[in-house]
Order: structure tokens, then sequence, then C-alpha cells
């Protein structure tokens, strides 16, 4: 009998704090990622943060001169000699994209922009996910450069592509805010657990039954 009852409260345990998972990953909060960190220049630089990587790399007209630029105000995007380029993403006739490649998928919430234009000329930006676009604006700051851009409507994507739109367009990318894809395996496991614990409760309550009648 105390046997019986120690089952019956794990399965009721197990069975709760499958509940209370379920709860959490339906939530799914949000992950703010600092892109930002030591003066630096590379290929390509990652990240982890709650249990998302993502991988920076850059995309410039001459690819075997394109570096990605990194400091406290975020990553940058350098191409190479024109004369044109700064270390921040821009127009100027060159094009440049920062990749962001995300695992799992997210879905963007927020882009954190830096070395943002004041008004009347201000950066304009444009974001794609999975090689569709996403959204584009114009952004212009208020004193500290920095901008914050709500996303509306981002799907689940794997790729994000920050870009600009014309010549006098250029930024940092300092940072972004995430919400990760439900895992389909955890979502299965804790449906799992839900239904195997609902059993057990069932089974041990008709032990009990039977014993207290014998
Ligand atoms: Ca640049
Ligand atoms: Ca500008
Ligand atoms: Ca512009
Ligand atoms: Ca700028």
């Amino acid at each position: 009998m105390a046997n019986l009852n120690i089952l019956k409260n794990v399965a009721t345990v197990a069975a709760a704090s499958a509940v209370a998972v379920m709860a959490t990953t339906g939530k799914a909060s949000a992950i703010t990622i600092d892109l930002g960190g030591s003066f630096s220049t590379a290929t390509s630089y990652s990240y982890t943060q709650g249990g998302i990587t993502v991988q920076a790399t850059g995309v410039g007209a001459n690819p075997a001169e394109t570096l990605l630029f990194r400091n406290s105000n975020g990553l940058g995007v350098i191409t190479g000699n024109d004369g044109n380029d700064n270390n921040q993403v821009d127009g100027l006739g060159i094009n440049e994209t920062l990749n962001l490649l995300f695992s799992p998928q997210v879905k963007l919430l927020k882009a954190i922009f830096s070395q943002v234009d004041a008004d009347p000329d201000g950066d304009e930006y444009s974001i794609s996910v999975d090689s569709s676009f996403l959204q584009s604006g114009n952004i212009a700051s208020i004193g500290t450069g920095v901008v914050s851009v709500a996303i509306n409507n981002s799907p689940f994507g794997a790729l994000y592509s920050f870009t600009v739109t014309d010549g006098d367009d250029d930024y940092f990318l300092k940072a972004v805010e995430v919400q990760p894809v439900p895992e389909p395996l955890t979502m299965g496991g804790i449906a799992l657990g839900a239904t195997f614990g609902a059993y057990l409760r069932k089974r041990y309550s008709k032990k009990d039954e039977k014993l207290v009648k014998a």
C-alpha cells in the first residue's frame, strides 16, 4: 500500500510537471542576442544563447575580400578597399548583406540597429527570411544612434538577411530579439508523458479501490 501510494504520487508529479513544461513552451519566451563584442574582424562569428545558435556571415561584391566587422556597436560588413566602404552594413553601390543563420529556426521579433543617422537623412534597412522579403523601412536616430525596430508577422525561419536600400544607408546590427520554434520532439515527449501519467493514475487508483475493498 505504501509502495502504491509512492507510485501514485510519482505519477501525479510527472503529469503535473508535464503540464507545467507545456505551459512554458506555449509562451516561448523571447531571447535577445547581443551581436556586439570585442573589436575584431572575421569571416564569421558564432553566438549561443538560450539554446539558440547563430552564425553570422557577410555578403559583398567581392567575396574574397568580404569580412565581418565587430565592436560594441554590433556587426557590420567590410567588402573591400573601394574607397566607399566603411565598417557598417552599407550601400554606396556595393550592396552589403549581413546574414544570420539560426538553429533551431526562430521568429524575428525585433532588430536593434546602431550608428543610425538622424533626420532628415536616416538609414533604410531591408530584411529577408529564407530568401523571401520580410520587412523594410526608414529609420532615424534621436540622439544615441540606436533604433529598435519591431518586426511584424515574421514566420519561423533559419536565414535572416539584413541589407540596405541605397547609397546613403549604413548601420551596425547591434542585437536581435527572437522567439525559438517549439521543438516537435519535445512536444511529442510532453504529450507522451502526460498520457502515461494519466494512465498510471487511473491504474493505481483502481488498484487502491480493490485493495480497500479486500
Ligand atoms: Ca561596409
Ligand atoms: Ca544615411
Ligand atoms: Ca536611403
Ligand atoms: Ca548610418
